[in-house]
């Protein structure tokens, strides 16, 4: 197929893809726009260690130079973490950002394509995108949402932060018919936090179990992706009523700069930083290696039973 004159997979992964060995996708914008430099370094570095700590062989992906990237070298993980002049790229981006070769970080929406052009089923983020609150006026819905109806990755995540309406957001990937599946747990979690008091579609016991629905969804040919939503470590676990005030603080100062579009994730992901003086960030680093790590589990599992 065309797409692949766009590709640029390390030999390293593409022997991986090819052997059916576990490998699990990473995504960049995390690292651009939602990290400060240059701790964000050292976190790219650390996650890529906890995956091959667990079996599997991670894959970054960017958009550098007019290639869908998969699996960074050095240096080209340190021009997204330096985040000079790197867009924040999503569906909607993408084809622009080719044709003309600028380069950009891959959102939870992008990072899913290119893995799925890539045959990557396994893909370990902090948190999605979702439905904004306010959206029944501002129409602010993340790209997050609709990849997740359509393409075939599962997607592990600390279920999402409540800068957004966590209510909507499960409401829209209900009527997408997207899998909701708690890792441990019958709560899905809101990021910093281990629970959100909404539920999940199901309590995944295991690595195993994961695999085999993951499995069986896309053997019956039901497209899409799934969310499997693991929970912060207690240890880690911030306080639920102080977070709501934090993230309240940032949405008012969101709505009074008028911050607008695909400004507004990464503008209340960094006062949420700047609130809190860096103590989210600590636990926003914590949530996303336990992601990574589940994930390869969950890789290692998918490829036992795919070969
Ligand atoms: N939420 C977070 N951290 C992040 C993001 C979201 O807690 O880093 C990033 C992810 O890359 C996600 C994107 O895919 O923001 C969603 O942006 P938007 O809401 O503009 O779709
Ligand atoms: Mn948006």
């Amino acid at each position: 197929m065309s797409f692949k004159k766009y590709l640029s997979i390390t030999d390293e992964i593409a022997e991986a893809i090819k052997k059916g060995k576990p490998v699990v996708a990473l995504e960049s914008t995390i690292l651009s726009h939602g990290m400060p430099y240059p701790e964000n370094v050292e976190f790219a570095n650390n996650v890529e260690k906890i995956v091959r700590e667990n079996g599997a062989i991670p894959a970054t992906t960017a958009i550098i130079n007019g290639k869908l990237k998969v699996g960074l070298n050095k240096e080209e993980l340190l021009l997204m973490c330096k985040a000079d002049n790197i867009g924040k790229v999503s569906r909607r981006d993408v084809a622009t950002y080719l044709a003309t070769k600028q380069n950009g970080a891959t959102t939870v929406a992008t990072t899913m394509l290119i893995a799925e052009m890539a045959k990557i089923r396994v893909f370990a983020t902090g948190g999605i995108g979702g439905v904004h609150r306010g959206a029944q006026q501002t129409m602010d819905i993340s790209a997050d949402l609709q990849e997740l109806a359509h393409t075939n990755v599962a997607v592990i995540g600390a279920g999402c932060k409540s800068i957004l309406d966590i209510g909507l957001t499960l409401e829209y990937l209900e009527t997408m018919g997207v899998p909701v599946l708690g890792y441990k747990t019958d709560d899905f979690p809101a990021f910093y936090t281990t629970k959100s008091g909404f539920g999940v579609d199901y309590n995944l016991p295991d690595a195993k179990t994961t695999a085999k629905i993951m499995k069986t969804k896309w053997d019956l040919g039901l497209k899409g992706g799934i969310l499997i939503a693991n929970p912060i470590p207690e240890q880690y676990s911030l306080d639920f009523d102080e977070m709501e005030m934090v993230i309240n603080q940032a949405l008012k100062l969101a709505d009074e700069k008028g911050i607008k579009g695909k400004e507004t994730t990464p503008f209340l992901l960094a006062n949420i930083k700047e609130i809190t003086k860096g103590q989210s960030f600590a636990s926003n680093l914590q949530l996303a290696y336990n992601n990574a790590k589940v994930a390869s589990e969950i890789a290692v599992e998918f490829a036992k039973i795919s070969k």
